[in-house]
């Protein structure tokens, strides 16, 4: 039987890898198979990763199924798209293209203000964080560039040129700046923000976020805390014991060895990664919630 051939992509924390965010959205919401090889940031799991993509020196990077090892989120956005032409990474049209592609550009390149300021951070949001003129600056061009992309490509629903393409990716990790950090925006880019938030793919790389490893201290901010302004999980906690309604896991087809606990019922999973981001978020895992709906 011949196999698909698959992408390999390396990551840094999902809680905290902003640029891993991007690289992870052009494989995941254009529906590219990838293998996902994931280091700790600031340990030596990340240099000893990257030693087999050479010569990358950052998250994400990828190698190709011909072998051809591609770092920096933008040229892996251009590479995917030219090697899946159908998957919809840009716009079709020229012009609307033209555009998603100097939205990308310019968020790869700026908005350092507020990326120093606000570092992404996907386990917390924080009441204020008492941002800076850059930072403030920062956002009235987001909000500037934004509407301008909706204006010149007529886009009236959640994404800015039309379908989701490149151009949201690079801008997911700033939304969710945005609502960790509780930056002003107008009703627009607030739209914009909670359509971010709300994306399956998202949902799915926070919830792995909040189970991937401990908490980096280098993010830690002491500012005051609310609670997320995106959907809210279901109550699901993690039990011991293996005792559960499904015999293998909805993921893998593999025997349970860890468990949820959701209603009064109980879930299992094949290892404790899996159950513990679909603790986080349940709802963002079309397998688990047709087990949850059975
Ligand atoms: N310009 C790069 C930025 C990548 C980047 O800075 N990645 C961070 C993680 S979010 C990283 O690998 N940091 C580790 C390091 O710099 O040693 C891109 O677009 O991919």
């Amino acid at each position: 039987m011949t196999q698909t051939p698959v992408y390999d992509l390396a990551i840094g924390d999902r809680a905290y890898s902003s640029w891993s965010l991007r690289g992870w959205l052009l494989f995941d919401a254009f529906g590219i198979a990838v293998r996902t090889h994931r280091a700790r940031l600031y340990t030596d799991e990340l240099p000893h990763l990257l030693a087999d993509f050479f010569p990358a020196k950052t998250v994400p990077v990828i190698r190709a199924p011909d072998g051809t090892v591609i770092s920096e989120s933008l040229a892996i956005a251009e590479e995917l798209a030219s090697r899946h032409p159908d998957a919809g990474i840009w716009p079709l049209a020229p012009k609307h293209r033209a555009i998603a592609r100097v939205l990308a550009a310019e968020m790869h390149a700026g908005f350092t203000a507020l990326r120093s300021h606000c570092p992404m951070n996907l386990r917390v949001s924080y009441t204020d964080c008492a941002p800076p003129l850059g930072v403030l600056a920062d956002l009235a061009r987001l909000e500037m560039i934004w509407a301008w992309a909706r204006r010149e490509t007529g886009a009236t629903g959640d994404w800015l040129c039309g379908a989701y393409s490149a151009a949201d990716v690079f801008f997911a990790a700033v939304a969710s700046r945005i609502a960790t950090y509780n930056l002003p925006v107008g009703p627009e880019a607030g739209a914009y923000v909670a359509a971010h938030l709300a994306h399956q793919p998202f949902r799915q790389w926070r919830a792995m976020g909040m189970a991937d490893g401990a908490d980096q201290p280098l993010y830690r901010r002491d500012y005051a805390q609310r609670v997320w302004p995106g959907p809210q999980p279901l109550a699901a906690i993690a039990v011991e014991g293996t005792g559960a309604e499904n015999a293998i896991c909805p993921y893998s087809g593999e025997p349970v060895t860890h468990a949820l606990q959701l209603d009064g019922r109980r879930f299992g999973f094949c290892n404790a990664f899996c159950r513990d981001k679909t603790v986080a978020d349940s709802e963002a895992w079309p397998k688990f919630m047709n087990l949850y709906a059975s």
